[in-house]
């Protein structure tokens, strides 16, 4: 298959065989570009409509050459909320459950495609900084292709399922006593000196991965494309990468239009949503981000350019909620719609809520929002924020008062 890797900000270009994750020139993001003429030709358009959703249906838009490091990601339910929708009041609204990939998150999408890419380019081993979901889901890679994975993750502010996932899979779990932004700086630096292949979202070939969200969305729907699509924005990768699949499509003629991008952050980790309300080009890193959503704990989102114009070009907008709103929208996810998803996934309804009484967003629109992680992820904070059970002596009469009084 035919790619190259583009930067977007010199446009300087390498080949696929080449093994960087920023422009040596520049040092500006990565792109990757296909022949979409071969791509249109190769499409079996009867298959493209009957075969079930995965991230390996599309695998004619996917940069991997090889037999692909796989445990059947994507495939995620995209259900109809009518009682969400009549709650915040929006004509048609669906969330997309990303938490049901198999390690809990969307980072899965990326993994397969990251882990596969390194296999293909002869790396041994494999590295990331995460807050908490991208170590989860690479270790479980790492273990499914047989090569180590080191997972760099800020001590202490780790969701507990996740911490248990990477070590449980056998990821080199190490605690960086710093935050992510930290972690992040460290493990580039690591993978720049020593043979190691970094599969942070920096890493131009995981989004590839990420942006099957979009097929699938555009697929369960019917092949019609929603008017928008509200998702959490931590690094900046998935927006970004949603963005790409839905230009994809259109560029394939299998759609005709996209929806509106629109990228919700905490009020205490916003540096995308202050850029777009300013109208700022890039962002300003935040030093100290704070939030109960420690997925999205980010001051210093590496893919903010790439996602300030994925935001910019698709009409959407962005907002910030407060750690009480998101965590308002957690439980009517959880309680209307029997949807369980982790604090981070819950600021896109949380946001969605926002935007519409705020009259941004039309109560005419279909809106998709793609809640990116289980709820199991983080159990730490369901005991802090949910009532406590009783506890009661073992007779009927403790019981029935317990239920009644
Ligand atoms: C549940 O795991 O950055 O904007 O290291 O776990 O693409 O970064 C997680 C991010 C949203 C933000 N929702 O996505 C990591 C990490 C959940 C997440 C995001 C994350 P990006």
């Amino acid at each position: 298959m035919k790619y190259f890797l583009k930067c977007i900000d010199c446009g300087a270009e390498y080949p696929k065989t080449e093994i960087i994750y920023t422009c040596p020139k520049c040092d500006g993001l990565l792109d990757v570009i296909y022949d979409y003429d071969e791509i249109k030709a190769s499409i079996d358009e009867k298959k493209l409509r009957e075969e079930p959703p995965s991230v390996w249906k599309y695998k004619m838009l996917l940069p991997v050459d090889i037999d692909p490091v796989t445990i059947n990601e994507g495939g995620t339910p995209l259900y109809k909320c009518d009682k969400l929708a009549k709650l915040i009041g929006v004509k048609e609204l669906y969330v997309k459950h990303e938490g049901m990939n198999p390690t809990g998150s969307f980072k899965d999408r990326g993994m397969t495609v990251g882990v596969s890419k390194a296999i293909e380019l002869g790396m041994e081993t494999v590295a990331c900084a995460s807050t908490g979901n991208t170590s989860a889901s690479l270790a479980i890679y790492g273990a499914k292709a047989g090569i180590p994975a080191i997972v760099l993750l800020p001590a202490g502010k780790v969701a507990l399922g996740k911490v248990g996932q990477a070590l449980m899979h056998g990821g080199k779990v190490i605690m960086i006593k710093g935050n992510f932004d930290d972690a992040l700086v460290l493990v580039r630096k690591l993978c720049s000196e020593e043979r190691i292949y970094l599969l942070n979202s920096i890493n131009p070939y995981r989004l590839e991965g990420q942006k099957t969200i979009a097929f699938e969305i555009v697929d369960q729907l019917g092949f019609k494309v929603p008017d928008r699509v509200v998702l959490p924005v931590g690094n900046a990768g998935n927006i970004t990468a949603i963005n790409k699949g839905f230009k994809e499509f259109q560029k394939l003629g299998i759609t005709d239009r996209r929806p509106k991008m629109t990228g919700i952050q905490t009020a205490g980790a916003c540096p995308i949503v202050n850029a777009i309300k300013s109208g700022a080009e890039d962002i300003t890193p935040e030093m100290n981000p704070e939030t109960i959503a420690t997925a999205i704990r980010i001051g210093n989102p590496v893919n903010a350019k790439k996602a300030l114009s994925a935001i910019r070009e698709s009409g959407g907008c962005a907002e910030s909620v407060t750690d009480e709103e998101l965590i308002e929208a957690q439980k009517a996810l959880a309680r209307l719609e029997g949807i369980g998803v982790e604090p981070a996934s819950a600021t896109s309804v949380a946001g969605l809520k926002k935007l519409v009484e705020a009259g941004v967003i039309s109560k005419d629109e279909v809106v998709v929002c793609v809640t990116t992680g289980h709820l199991l992820k983080d159990p730490e904070e369901i005991i802090e924020i949910c009532e406590e059970p009783v506890t009661v002596e073992p007779t009927i009469e403790a019981l029935k008062s317990a239920i009644f009084e």
